[in-house]
């Protein structure tokens, strides 16, 4: 069952499709730093919902302008003077986006350069895969702001940096950048260039698999995180039947067995 994305429903993202099934998802308000309003937390709910389902074979995530994404629009949450229920919906809301992402099967690669802060870390951090340039940095200025983070760092970003990095980052509002940030996975690939070109050719190399690996890829293996060892092992065991004998498969193994298809070396 494939279903059309609308790209012109989308007014905070711009979403452009590459013929090779790419497509680039842009936050795009860099007037406001792509601060996260509820409008487009929505548009990335629709849009990561469809994608699974659309032919969509990866994902390049970027920021228009020179930063990434300033987190939470605070204008906005001001603004509002939002209940705590209220806000508490505006975090689901969040969760509902991120888990899209991390759970949809559909590859995310995201281009990150200058401000990955806050809610803008959380998304990353939904990614993947990131890729960084030389201006890119992170931070999360929570803690100075009076606030907490709402989406979803207390488990993505600590899975990234681990428990006393981030508590770190929220006391002090400490920042990382560069090769730093590569060294602790703050990021995965650090580029003198562009971002955005160099997460282009990753996402191209990611849609050449087969859709149903890449689905197990960037589903299972977040599932299974949330599983017991046994558990995980069992569903892995699972997975792999389905997508270990699917009809697509069997050109690739045969080109292994005749010989014709590349083999695995190491770097020149
Ligand atoms: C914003 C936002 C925003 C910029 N919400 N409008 N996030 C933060 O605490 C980051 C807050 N932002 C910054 O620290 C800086 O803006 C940046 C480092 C990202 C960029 O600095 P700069 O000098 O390029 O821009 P600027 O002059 O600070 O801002 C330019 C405009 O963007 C300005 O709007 P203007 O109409 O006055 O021109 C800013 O108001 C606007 N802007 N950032 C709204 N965040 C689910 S819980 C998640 C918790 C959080 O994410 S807390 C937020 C953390």
């Amino acid at each position: 069952m494939t279903i059309q994305i609308d790209i012109s429903r989308y007014k905070n993202l711009a979403i452009e499709a590459h013929d090779d099934g790419v497509w680039v998802v842009t936050l795009n308000r860099p007037a406001k730093r792509n601060a996260l309003d509820i409008d487009t937390i929505e548009e990335l709910i629709e849009f990561f919902s469809a994608a699974p389902r659309a032919g969509v074979r990866a994902v390049v995530l970027a920021g228009s302008g020179d930063h990434f994404c300033a987190g939470l629009d605070l204008i906005e949450h001001h603004d509002q003077d939002r209940s705590p229920a209220d806000f508490m919906h505006v975090c689901l809301r969040w969760h509902e986006a991120f888990n899209k992402m991390e759970y949809g099967g559909v590859p995310v690669i995201a281009a990150l350069q200058g401000a990955v802060v806050g809610g803008g870390l959380e998304l990353a951090s939904s990614a993947h895969i990131r890729v960084m340039d030389q201006t890119a940095y992170f931070a999360l200025p929570e803690g100075q702001r009076g606030l907490f983070t709402g989406g979803g760092a207390t488990i993505r970003v600590t899975d990234l940096v681990g428990k006393s990095r981030m508590i770190d980052m929220m006391l002090t509002g400490r920042v990382y950048q560069g090769q730093e940030a590569v060294e602790l996975g703050l990021a995965q690939y650090i580029v003198e260039g562009s971002s955005f070109d160099a997460a282009l050719e990753v996402a191209r190399k990611a849609a050449r698999n087969l859709p149903l690996s890449n689905f197990a890829i960037c589903s299972a293996v977040s599932h299974m995180q949330n599983m017991s060892a046994m558990d995980a092992a069992y569903a892995e065991a699972v997975v792999a039947g389905i997508v270990n004998t699917q009809p697509d498969a069997r050109a690739r193994l045969a080109a292994f067995a005749d010989k014709s298809a590349a083999r695995v070396r190491p770097n020149t």
